[in-house]
């Protein structure tokens, strides 16, 4: 399906052999060289960057097996010398389905990936989080050698990683977005950015509402008094975006999320669409973005 400016509603469905290479996620264009693999981990070094993938196979339960990717993830970070964490992708089969314990997917997948993170302690990055066609859970990472990075929270917003219980039994672990400042530059990564005000879903099941709430909740984590708070002296508005993605749970919807995302982000905004299901089943739009 095509949009009406010409932009390919993809069905988000990734081959895990060319994870991250096949999708550009980065932001830096797509011309991610396939590197080495260590195991189940692929990954790739360019400019400064690590990209790494993998895969934790179909399985009637996650917990576990996500908490010992991340380690193994964590590891090679450190390993090969970038310890730095900017970004994580996430994309989970039936993410609203329900594991052989009866709880949501991506609830459980929360309770593996928030077991690693608290045994390593590392800086929460910013994430995204949504289905996929393809089954299994599918992590990409996005790491870096030098650089300051900072993760900003959203004070529209309750930080993800305290959520309260209602929302599953471990908090997700990502932060709004990270700052990062390099010699050459900063770069601002926007975490998958939806409908949520304090920890609560705004405007569910309506896709003006939840379009109107994205778009202020993108502009208050980007903003110049968010980053000031934050120890980062920039600052920024919707137009700054280079790159966003917006996953949309409906394909029914695309051509009005597509015009709302070139209406709110300008022209100098490269805009993809993929259909996806979202975390939470009510949410039915979520934006990522960089600005560099
Ligand atoms: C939210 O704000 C919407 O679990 O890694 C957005 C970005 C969301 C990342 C994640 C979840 C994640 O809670 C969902």
């Amino acid at each position: 399906m095509t949009g009406s400016l010409g932009v390919a509603l993809e069905e988000l469905d990734l081959p895990s052999a060319d994870l991250g290479v096949h999708t550009g996620l980065a932001g830096f264009g797509d011309a991610w060289l396939t590197g080495r693999s260590e195991g189940r981990l692929r990954y790739a070094e360019e400019g400064g960057f690590l990209f790494v993938s993998a895969v934790v196979p179909p399985s009637v339960r996650y917990a576990e097996a996500v908490r010992a990717l991340y380690a193994e993830l964590f590891a090679l970070t450190k390993r090969v010398g970038y310890p730095t964490i900017c970004r994580l992708w996430h994309y989970i089969g039936r993410i609203n389905g329900t594991t052989a314990d009866g709880l949501e997917t991506y609830r459980d997948f929360c309770v593996g990936r928030a077991l690693a993170f608290e045994e390593v302690g590392a800086t929460m990055p910013a994430a995204s989080a949504v289905g996929s066609a393809h089954e299994g859970v599918s992590v990409c990472l996005l790491a870096t050698r030098a650089g300051a990075l900072t993760a900003i929270e959203n004070p529209l917003q309750v930080p993800a990683y305290r959520y309260p219980g209602q929302h599953g039994p471990k908090s997700p672990s990502f932060s709004r977005a990270t700052y990062l400042r390099q010699d050459a530059g900063g770069t601002l990564f926007l975490s998958g950015t939806a409908s949520i005000l304090g920890h609560e879903t705004a405007h569910p099941g309506d896709l003006a509402g939840q379009l109107a709430t994205t778009f202020g909740n993108v502009e208050a984590v980007v903003h110049e008094r968010n980053l000031a708070r934050h120890g980062v002296d920039a600052g920024f508005g919707l137009a700054d975006f280079d790159r966003v993605t917006a996953y949309v749970r409906h394909a029914d919807d695309l051509a009005a999320v597509e015009a709302s995302c070139r209406a709110a982000f300008g022209a100098g905004t490269a805009v993809r669409l993929l259909r996806a299901d979202l975390c939470r089943s009510d949410l039915l739009v979520e934006v990522e973005g960089v600005i560099t």
